[in-house]
């Protein structure tokens, strides 16, 4: 694929992380987020062609994940994601394959082999923590990681996502104190998109907003537009220097929407308005991306379909794969969960 070779115009004085961006990078930014895009949407098309039995979709949130994992270092770090994080996973080096097989019950999968519900993803290689559908509880578990890595004396840094309604649990307290009092090299990020499934963010919380609370962890909190992927990786860039020079633990809070329903299973129209929707449509992030990349001559109308189709095949290619890898064996149910089956004829 053709990419632009020239550096990104600067500012007079560099002063943003964002800034020192390449335009090959820049535009590896944008690739992560239409892959991840067209991904999600196929998503969708498999789970109401009923081949597929849930969706639970990232689409909206994809500037603040592809930011964050390019301030990351895929394979060393640990992530702890959550299962919008689709874009986010892609880009630490997952593959749209993966992502299909879970969706399909198919074996191959790496999170867990077919077993797990679909978007619970996980990759050992990838240092990409398991996380269970209890919202949250991957929090104190991404705190310990990060003691861990202290305790070993690496610079290795721990990362964890998950929704601002599931703030409201304890887990994400305790995680957040724990983090505070060893000062961890860890960093939270809350992918505020405003709803809880039908729940409204001022229904959630008495404080409008999540990062407010970091002071009574000791902990740094700051707030970003999760839209914005060039704001999202300043704020990364800089969570993850202090991260790994020992400076304590962050919590961002990335502000975004949900455009599409909670998931699959859920209808949106019971409890937001078409209006309020279509108006965060307009702040859709691979927009507002394209139009900086525009701006500065770093995307043409070309490259963008160039973009586009690379994407539209590579997923096909893993729907394929997919679709045409086997279920796993009946044998291989309980594998992960509990030990090895009794031999009841035995016993
Ligand atoms: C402990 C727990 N309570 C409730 C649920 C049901 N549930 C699944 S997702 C969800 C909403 C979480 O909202 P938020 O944290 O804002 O994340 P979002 O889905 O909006 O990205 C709820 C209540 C759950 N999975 N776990
Ligand atoms: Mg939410």
């Amino acid at each position: 694929m053709a990419t632009a070779a020239r550096k990104s115009k600067k500012s007079q004085q560099s002063e943003r992380p964002s800034d020192s961006l390449t335009d090959d990078q820049l535009l590896q930014l944008y690739k992560s987020m239409v892959l991840g895009r067209k991904v999600d949407e196929r998503s969708w098309v498999m789970n109401r062609q009923g081949r597929a039995p849930f969706h639970i979709s990232g689409i909206g949130h994809e500037a603040i994940q592809v930011a964050a994992a390019a301030t990351l270092r895929p394979g060393y770090d640990w992530f702890y994601p959550y299962y919008r994080d689709l874009a986010f996973v892609l880009a630490m080096g997952m593959k749209p394959v993966d992502h299909m097989r879970g969706m399909l019950g198919k074996a191959g999968d790496p999170s867990s082999d077919g077993i797990q519900m679909p978007s619970h993803y996980s990759n050992a290689k990838l240092r990409i923590g398991s996380i269970s559908s209890p919202v949250g509880t991957q929090v104190p578990i991404a705190a310990g990681t990060a003691l861990a890595s202290k305790l070993k004396g690496t610079d290795e840094v721990t990362v964890v996502c998950l929704g601002e309604g599931s703030t409201s649990q304890g887990d994400f307290h305790e995680g957040l104190n724990w983090a505070g009092v060893h000062k961890l090299p860890f960093i939270c990020i809350v992918q505020n998109n405003q709803y809880a499934i039908s729940v409204p963010m001022e229904k959630e919380m008495a404080v409008k907003n999540v990062a407010d609370r970091a002071i009574a962890y000791g902990v740094r909190g700051v707030v970003v537009d999760g839209n914005d992927v060039l704001a999202s990786y300043d704020v990364m860039y800089e969570a993850v220097q202090r991260a790994r020079n020992g400076e304590g633990a962050t919590l961002v809070e990335a502000k975004t929407y949900r455009v599409t329903p909670h998931s699959s299973d859920d209808d949106d129209r019971t409890y937001r308005s078409r209006e309020e929707v279509e108006k965060w449509k307009k702040r859709d992030p691979i927009m507002l991306f394209e139009k900086v990349l525009f701006e500065r001559g770093i995307l043409t109308d070309e490259l963008k379909q160039e973009i586009t189709d690379w994407a539209v095949q590579e997923v096909d290619m893993a729907e394929e794969a997919a679709i045409n890898s086997p279920y796993p064996d009946v044998s291989e149910m309980t594998k992960h969960l509990y030990g090895p089956m009794p031999n009841w004829e035995e016993a």
